[in-house]
């Protein structure tokens, strides 16, 4: 059977390239000239009296300038402001018809255009990529039945089941509005006050504190589409599925200590990093996974399918991968596209529809209401980024910026005057006809009490996570904790946590310095309403047992094969070994691998044969936290400097500390034998204990190579954080 996962490149033309072409504006050649069509003489001066007059109202060129630029800014996103966009394609491997009539899924010839964009959630649009934060990560399919947005997360679920919390929830994590601080972070009181009081958010808390939260690259993350949406099939069956984006370079993050460098040391570090492999060459792919489940089965699980706190095991319902994503163009204009785009979960083409999801129902409105704003006006369709490759005709008419010039004198439906057109599409010929679910109910403000379970995902998340992920997510609850002024706030986390994993609680109480609630009860949910019975609010005792532990969970199970597009620095100075550079650096970019020479100096070191070598950034310019893994070379020149030099020893010191792979040939021992971790050098050359620790150090620079491109394919050696012996 062919590897789905290597299908060919798909081309940078498609579809929704082609249509944005006409609004696309190259001034290479061209004259400058006004909005109005103007030749412009002089673009240095505004129009005077005299030499040293003043301007005057009649400079129409002045003023057309100027006002265009005191314009140029809108809102930003009330969350998800900061973010990063690209284009590419999406194929699905084999026809899902029996579960879709979308025609995306359906038609295994078709190629997809897609927009794509990835976010964090309450910085600011300049704020930094690597704060802890959930990742949006939002899909636009310009299909040939209409638009598609799948807008996801890079966690399975949500911090609240039901759509009316969501300003409460925005308003305790965004900076606290007295004094507008912090900035992109939720290690404050606010958030914590509303999370402690609110047990929903429990088993997302879990995860926003796991090392999802700090992802190494977007390229490197899964996405969710959260809810649980419903396919519906040409014959109108439906059923229920669970949307996943699997990268097929694993999902990996940076530690912690690390990322707060980032934030600092270059805050558009994932912006970067899509951009660079984009447009090097390296298309970030993942891969579209469903989970199914027959309508027959929606009351089978222990958890309530329409609660958004809540996953399926993979263990229960195995995740299947249909299809292929790649990101293979960056966007031409940052504000045009990746600005203007407008994401709806209200977006969905014939074949795929909503359940009674109440948080996916309250996003339903959401959407479209804040574009109105962020937008300016109801026209934000005809933005050339979110216009579908379909035509569209509809009696929808005027409103500010319309760009559409509708003929004739109809724009009501019935007509005769107009034919009668548009005319509406029978459900068999392509158009969009809901569900018939079957409704019947009272109309309440109430919670199912199918939701009330809060904790046992959060257990099972905590439990299926390896030892080094379970000390993360202590240390950034001690952490996140540790920055709230609020004792009785942290306390009522303590208790919270308690409901999870009692060891956990203890471990963060220890420390915060606070004692672990004696007694078994449940901490109290505020989040109820007034007239509340408290018997509504007891959880439904299970039904099947959830598995102990799901290995979905944990990212140490991810796929570990490769070091595509991983960052080495190599330290050199002058009078390095060139051979002991070049054949290392040789093997690593046959890898897949991005290698960069880090010296004392920029421009070109000399080798010890008196070749010249580029250097790419110098000590001042790099930090080692923007590479994954470092090598020394060989030259005793070289390594005498390199051991004399503070920056380049804190260099691999701080590497060390980020538990990432780091290689020596064995003439540059010395410079190893200068960190801290000196005593850690491994023993023998045997590829064992050098995988052990991470370190290799070699003689013999092919077999350094190989054990070094192994090392780098494990991503990190977390156990070296056990010691704590961290001075860098
Ligand atoms: Fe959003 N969300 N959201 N959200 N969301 C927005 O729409 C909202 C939720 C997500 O790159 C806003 O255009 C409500 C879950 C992404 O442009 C806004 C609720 C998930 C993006 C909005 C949620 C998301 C947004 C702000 C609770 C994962 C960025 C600007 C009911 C499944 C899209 C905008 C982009 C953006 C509302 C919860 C994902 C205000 C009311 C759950 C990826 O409309």
């Amino acid at each position: 059977m062919p590897d789905k996962k290597k299908t060919p490149i798909p081309s940078t033309e498609n579809k929704k390239i082609a249509e944005l072409s006409p609004n696309k504006e190259d001034s290479t050649g061209q004259d400058l000239n006004t909005n109005t069509g103007v030749k412009i003489s002089d673009d240095h001066n505004s129009l005077k009296a005299g030499d040293r007059g003043p301007t005057l109202m009649e400079d129409f060129i002045f003023r057309e300038k100027m006002t265009h630029f005191d314009h140029e800014r809108i809102p930003e996103r009330v969350v998800h402001a900061r973010g990063s966009a690209a284009h590419g394609v999406f194929k699905v491997y084999e026809s899902m018809e029996k579960y879709t009539k979308a025609g995306f899924l359906t038609d295994t010839s078709r190629e997809t255009p897609v927009f794509v964009r990835f976010s964090t959630v309450a910085g600011s649009r300049g704020s930094t990529d690597l704060a802890r934060d959930v990742r949006g990560f939002a899909v636009k399919f310009y299909t040939d039945e209409g638009i598609f947005d799948l807008v996801g997360n890079n966690m399975p679920v949500f911090f609240i089941q039901d759509a009316t919390k969501f300003p409460d929830l925005v308003h305790a994590v965004k900076p606290e509005p007295h004094n507008e601080i912090p900035q992109a972070a939720s290690a404050h009181d606010t958030f914590w006050d509303f999370i402690s009081l609110m047990p929903e958010s429990t088993h997302m808390i879990m995860w926003l504190m796991s090392d999802r939260a700090i992802p190494r690259s977007y390229r490197m993350m899964e996405g969710f589409g959260v809810h649980t949406f419903r396919f519906v099939n040409a014959n109108e069956e439906s059923c229920f599925v669970k949307f996943h984006w699997k990268p097929l370079l694993g999902v990996h993050s940076v530690a912690w200590d690390e990322a707060q460098k980032i934030s600092g040391k270059d805050p558009d570090f994932h912006r970067r990093d899509l951009w660079e492999a984009i447009e090097s060459g390296n298309f970030p792919e993942w891969e579209l996974g469903v989970q199914i489940v027959p309508e027959a089965d929606e009351h089978k699980f222990d958890f309530d399918l329409l609660d958004a706190t809540k996953i399926i095991p993979e263990e229960l319902v195995p995740v299947q991968r249909i299809g292929k994503l790649t990101l293979n163009r960056n966007p031409d204009n940052f504000f045009a596209e990746t600005e203007q785009v407008a994401y709806h979960i209200g977006h969905v083409v014939p074949g795929i529809d909503f359940t009674n999801d109440p948080l996916l129902q309250g996003r339903l409105f959401s959407y479209t209401d804040t574009q109105l704003i962020r937008l300016g006006g109801p026209n934000f369709q005809e933005i050339p980024i979110n216009r579908p490759v379909v035509p569209v005709h509809n009696n929808q008419r005027d409103g500010y910026m319309r760009q559409t010039i509708n003929k004739g004198r109809t724009s009501y439906s019935p007509n005769s005057l107009g034919g009668g057109y548009p005319s509406q599409v029978k459900a068999a010929d392509g158009g969009f006809r809901s569900y018939t679910e079957k409704i019947d109910a009272r109309k309440i403000r109430e919670r199912s009490r199918s939701f009330f379970d809060h904790y046992t995902q959060a257990t099972l998340f905590f439990n299926s996570q390896s030892a080094p992920e379970k000390q993360h997510l202590i240390d950034a609850l001690r952490f996140e904790l540790g920055k709230v002024d609020t004792v009785a706030v942290r306390q009522r986390m303590i208790g919270i946590l308690t409901q999870v994993d009692k060891d956990l609680a203890a471990q963060v109480a220890y420390g915060l310095g606070l004692e672990v609630p004696a007694g078994p009860e449940q901490p109290v949910n505020h989040g109820v309403p007034a007239d509340a019975d408290p018997a509504h609010y007891e959880p439904f005792p299970p039904k099947e047992p959830v598995p102990d532990i799901s290995l979905a969970l944990s990212m140490a199970n991810t796929v570990k094969d490769s070091i595509q597009t991983r960052k080495i620095g190599f330290l050199a100075a002058d009078g390095v070994d060139a051979a002991s550079v070049n054949a290392a650096k040789s093997a690593l970019e046959a890898a897949g691998a991005v290698v960069e020479i880090i010296a004392p100096h920029l421009g070109e070191i000399v080798a010890a044969d008196g070749s010249l070598i580029p250097v790419q950034k110098s000590l001042l310019t790099a930090s080692s936290v923007f590479y994954d893994a470092l090598y020394v070379p060989s030259g005793p020149t070289s390594s005498g400097t390199l051991e004399a030099d503070a920056d380049a020893v804190h260099f691999l010191n701080e590497a060390y500390r980020h538990c990432k792979a780091i290689a020596a040939h064995a003439d540059a021992r010395q410079v190893l034998e200068a960190t801290y971790f000196a005593k850690k050098l491994p023993e023998d050359d045997s590829e064992e204990s050098a995988l052990m620790e991470g370190v290799v150090v070699q003689e013999d620079v092919k077999k350094l190579s190989k054990i070094f491109i192994s090392a780098i394919a494990l991503h990190r050696f977390w156990e070296r954080e056990k010691p704590r012996r961290v001075p860098a």
